[in-house]
């Protein structure tokens, strides 16, 4: 079986939750994880930690891992308040955006990494993948963080931009492929359709997952086989 699952926001407890919900299987089934593990809560790295794994679990790009990577790198080195406050300007600028944006809790747990894991972590961040198209049974899925800005049916997924990839929602009202579906996170169900609030969202070859774990609402998990929800409140 095929499961999609997005932003859970460093909610290691009900990460833990949903793959018991689930019965994650290693021999039988996949998780495709859509983006936005970290920041927020505190689990962040209680998540990677635990999809590195797993050889069933396949990470995709959002732009929190986008944001964190880089500032994450200048601080596995040397994590101290000095180190921190020998950052250049734009450093420092991005250091802030990132933590206004759930970042701190994420530098405070990988301040209590050791220095193995914390070189593990990045390591395995480093194989987030901008995007997956899959087949399960005899539907196609586009599997993206945010959605395909600048959408033209006549472009390749390869040549969307990963920053095209992880900010910008697609227009949930307008059919982008008549023989694919698209899978999508980053954006809380309620703010599509408030209907929808904390519950998976599906329209015109849309499917979107983020159900809004991040603001307390239910984290939600799609099995792609038989279009199966799975929520943890
Ligand atoms: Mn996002």
């Amino acid at each position: 079986m095929t499961y999609v699952i997005s932003d859970i926001h460093g909610d290691f407890e009900r990460y833990q939750k949903m793959l018991d919900l689930i019965k994650l299987d290693e021999d039988r089934d996949v998780l495709f994880v859509l983006g936005d593990v970290l920041d927020y809560g505190e689990g962040s790295f209680q998540i990677l930690l635990d999809m590195s794994s797993r050889p069933n679990v396949y990470p995709i790009l959002g732009e929190h891992e986008c944001m964190a990577m880089p500032l994450l790198k200048k601080l596995a080195g040397d994590i101290s308040e000095k180190a921190i406050a020998k950052f250049d300007a734009a450093t420092m600028q991005s250091f802030m955006e990132w933590g206004k944006n759930g970042g701190q809790e994420t530098v405070r747990a990988f301040r209590e990494l050791d220095p193995d894991d914390r070189e593990w972590v990045l390591e395995y961040l480093e194989e987030f993948t901008p995007y997956e198209e899959i087949d399960v049974g005899d539907k196609t899925f586009v599997l993206v963080h945010a959605g395909l800005d600048n959408f033209s049916l006549s472009r390749d997924l390869e040549d969307y931009d990963i920053d095209e990839l992880i900010h910008e929602s697609p227009d949930y009202s307008r059919i982008y492929f008549s023989d694919k579906i698209l899978v999508t996170g980053h954006k809380p169900t309620v703010e599509i359709h408030k209907g929808s609030k904390g519950k998976i969202f599906q329209l015109n070859g849309h499917v979107a997952i983020d159900c809004g774990a991040a603001y307390g609402l239910p984290l939600g998990c799609l099995r792609l086989d038989d279009m199966k929800e799975f929520y943890v409140d």
